[in-house]
């Protein structure tokens, strides 16, 4: 079995998977001349050649054991007629939504998602076969974020107004939303993706009986569903920032894999979250970029907590645009004993 499905299932393979989240991206030289191709970032991703080309980059370098499928979470908002634009150093822009009317998917919403499905198709008959095809998307709560806001945001103040202050209406939003990305990751899913992932990137901005409501319960409920209609697919939830609260997801039984930020303390998460499913984390995205000595024994020292369980290594967050690939070949390296 591929490496990285064996420790989804609970058989740890002697030496840990490994992939990064965003380990595509522009820290490659080759993905920043790919970009330049593309100057709309949403055109990129829904351009099969290229979101399959972006995808397999890091896989030719680095021979890693997941291939992340090159999408953004925003595509789903998107489709459902949120239009997103990508601005150079700014991020993300949508036009701020204040009510769940703001997303009103047509039938044909998915339609537009179908390259999404086409770039799945593509990189599975590309990929070694080691390595394992991840697809994912945002979870209800992160997106929302966005949409509320209208793009990234230090304090996400204003949707957790809107949560506290009118919860039934926030609970719709998140409704549609959960439903929604059943229908996309299932599409991914059809399609040839192997894991899922959920990634809830601003889950640690909620209280914790606010995490419970918005964030663990929409991932459940996604993950529930995807596995009536996919019981052979795992699915990965990465609640950044939920610190202790991280424990409800492991033990919640609807996943088979828990992402980490570098902020939960390896021990803790091999005492509380191992015996429950597969621990991804979490060495720290800047440590990956200092590199050397500083890289290798953060790396050493998270092997070591986790080796009694199943594990998957990753960073606690994505791969920064200043990293040098070559430590990235480094990490790989070592972990493999290479090094
Ligand atoms: O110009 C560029 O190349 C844009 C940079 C970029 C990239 C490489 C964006 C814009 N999105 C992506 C691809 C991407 N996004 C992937 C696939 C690549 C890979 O992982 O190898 C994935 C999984 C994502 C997921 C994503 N998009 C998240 C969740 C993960 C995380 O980083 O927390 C989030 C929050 C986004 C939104 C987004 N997309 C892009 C930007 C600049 C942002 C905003 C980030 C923020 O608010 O801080």
């Amino acid at each position: 079995m591929k490496p990285l499905l064996s420790s989804l299932r609970g058989q740890q393979p002697s030496i840990p998977p490994i992939w990064l989240m965003r380990q595509a991206g522009r820290y490659l030289p080759e993905y920043r001349a790919l970009r330049q191709q593309a100057p709309d970032f949403v055109q990129f991703c829904l351009d099969p050649e290229m979101a399959a080309e972006a995808t397999l980059q890091p896989i030719r370098r680095y021979d890693m054991d997941g291939a992340i499928l090159f999408a953004d979470i925003l595509l789903i908002p998107h489709a459902l007629g949120c239009r997103v634009r990508f601005e150079p150093g700014v991020g993300p822009v949508f036009e701020p939504i204040t009510s769940p009317n703001a997303l009103s998917p047509g039938s044909d919403w998915l339609d537009m998602l179908h390259p999404v499905g086409e770039t799945v198709r593509r990189v599975k008959a590309a990929l070694p076969a080691r390595t394992t095809l991840i697809g994912f998307a945002g979870a209800p709560w992160t997106v929302a974020t966005y949409l509320v806001e209208g793009g990234t945001s230090r304090d996400h103040a204003k949707t957790r107004a809107w949560a506290f202050g009118d919860p039934e209406g926030f609970d719709l939003l998140i409704r549609r939303l959960v439903e929604t990305t059943v229908d996309y990751l299932s599409m991914q899913i059809d399609a040839g993706a192997e894991v899922v992932q959920l990634f809830d990137s601003w889950a640690g901005a909620l209280p914790a009986d606010g995490i419970r409501r918005w964030s663990l319960g929409p991932c459940v409920a996604i993950a529930t569903a995807l596995g009536a209609r996919h019981p052979e697919t795992p699915v990965i939830v990465f609640p950044r920032g939920a610190g202790p609260a991280t424990a409800w997801f492991a033990t919640s039984g609807a996943f088979a894999g828990v992402g980490i930020d570098s902020s939960i303390p390896p021990e803790w998460a091999a005492a509380v979250l191992q015996p429950n499913v597969a621990v991804q984390g979490n060495l720290d995205s800047i440590v990956l970029k200092v590199g050397g000595d500083t890289l290798t024994e953060s790396a050493a020292a998270i092997r070591q907590a986790f080796q009694g369980g199943p594990h998957i290594f990753n960073l606690g967050h994505g791969v920064v645009p200043q990293t040098p690939p070559e430590h990235v070949a480094e990490l790989v390296a070592y972990l493999r004993g290479e090094g």
